[in-house]
């Protein structure tokens, strides 16, 4: 009996020492056709599936994309939620779809679109100031709508609620109310990246279900003054109501330099988007009344920039000590200049070589997901002796993963690699320029306790 229990507990020791501290990775889509997952929101609200667009598989970019899809994560079955009627690929391509992402409360999907074959000769090519949002229910019937209205006519003012250039990135806060973008002016391309917000309106233009209002107003290219901004990108909702949208701006410094630094807009719940000015052909649009843009941070900081779900807290890129790039976190009300160091950002990784792509929070705010070294490695960010600890959850150093999302219960994460892809007729299949397909893939998240903090760290 005594010496069962020594030879199980010895079994018991070799077996933990053996199990690596990943899961097993598992490749969902198969099929010869490039999988972008784009680094959006592409779980469905229930995690079963995951949406993607196809771009890179018969041209270059968005503007070739052919096709909207989603892959049920249980059986990779895939399912066509949206494709043009008709297409034109190469350097002058029409429409072009891609960067989808799922609403967090519904069966749909938000995407981007340029314009239809149909309306080349008036409005020209696939183009990042020519292109809208379009939503689809995502069951497969393709019944489409438009989220923004474009209009760049110039003999007038342009119409209330609508923009004049291109909206890209839509995300739907995590209550699905707002949805967030970044936009490109077709009429004043003087004026850099800038980013807006859309939001179901009865005074919506005609054609299109949402209000487009500017969040950022910037100074054109080259003309501002200390403080203000040129540009604002690399954005996302912070906290679940989308009160607050984290971005990334280039602002001028007294010394007339510029610098790249962690900002965030408040949009509060009752605000009126009309009144935002729209614009004209000499007139930039402006933000609705109400709105307040805050620096968070004066050194170099980069995004995209994500916020939890309760709001608190904001990761982000920034430099090191020793040079490297890390994530960051910092209270979403705080500053780098504040007097309260709680209120200052803190270092959350330490990766050798540097934090890639890709944060992502878990929903319960006390780990963050990033890619190092080409693997996906999860950090434990709650305050304490555990505070920056991190663990690999895949294999890393063997090959490049890429556009991380985790599910909305935490327990999945999904990214993307390049893989040989086999055709129907058993042979290689490869892209329009001869390189192998993107697949989704999955690694389960290890938190058998569901506290959010992987196990190994505990
Ligand atoms: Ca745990």
């Amino acid at each position: 009996m005594f010496i069962r229990v020594i030879a199980l507990a010895l079994l018991f020791v070799i077996g933990a020492s053996l199990t690596p501290a990943y899961g097993a990775e598992r490749q969902i889509t198969t099929t010869a056709k490039n999988h972008n997952l784009d680094n959006n929101d592409n779980f469905s609200p229930d995690g079963r599936f995951l949406c993607y667009d196809t771009r890179e598989t018969v041209g270059s970019g968005i503007g070739n994309g052919q096709t909207i899809e989603k892959v049920e994560l249980a059986t990779g079955e895939e399912t066509m939620l949206y494709q043009p009627e008709k297409t034109l690929t190469g350097d002058n391509a029409a429409p072009g779809v891609g960067a989808v992402t799922f609403c967090p409360v519904a069966n749909k999907v938000a995407f981007i679109h340029g314009p239809l074959v149909d309306d080349v000769p008036e409005r020209g090519y696939y183009d990042k100031t020519n292109r809208v949002g379009a939503e689809v229910i995502a069951d497969g019937s393709q019944r489409r709508v438009w989220l923004d209205r474009r209009d760049v006519a110039t003999g007038r003012d342009t119409l209330p609620g609508a923009h004049r250039g291109g909206t890209h990135r839509h995300e739907y806060s995590f209550d699905g109310k707002r949805i967030g973008f970044t936009y490109d002016d077709a009429l004043l391309t003087e004026y850099g990246r800038t980013i807006g917000m859309l939001v179901p309106h009865p005074q919506a233009p005609e054609g299109a279900t949402h209000y487009f209002a500017l969040l950022v107003r910037v100074a054109p290219k080259d003309t501002s003054k200390s403080g203000e901004l040129e540009s604002a990108k690399s954005d996302s909702w912070i906290g679940r109501e989308g009160l607050m949208r984290g971005f990334i701006g280039t602002v001028r410094e007294p010394d007339g330099s510029f610098q790249e630094s962690l900002f965030v807009v408040d949009v509060p719940a009752d605000v009126d988007v009309t009144t935002a000015d729209s614009g004209a052909a000499d007139r930039y649009p402006s933000p609705p009344n109400g709105l307040k843009v805050r620096r968070l941070t004066h050194s170099w900081a980069a995004g995209n920039v994500r916020g939890t779900l309760q709001g608190d807290r904001i990761a982000y890129y920034a430099k090191a000590a020793d040079g490297t790039r890390q994530v960051f976190i910092i209270p979403s009300d705080g500053s780098d200049q504040s007097d309260d160091p709680a209120k200052r950002p803190v270092q959350a990784t330490h990766f050798e070589g540097g934090a890639g792509d890709g944060i992502r929070w878990h929903p319960s705010g006390n780990a963050i997901a990033c890619i190092a070294d080409g693997g996906v490695a999860v950090t434990c960010v709650v305050p304490g002796p555990d505070f920056g600890k991190s663990v690999f959850v895949t294999p890393h150093g063997d090959t490049e993963r890429s556009d991380l999302v985790w599910s909305p219960d935490g327990s999945v994460l999904a990214y993307c690699r390049v893989v040989e892809t086999l055709g129907g007729d058993g042979q290689p299949a490869r892209n329009y320029k001869g390189e192998d397909f993107s697949q989704i893939f999955t690694v389960e998240y290890p938190d058998a306790n569901g506290d959010g903090i992987a196990d190994t760290l505990e």
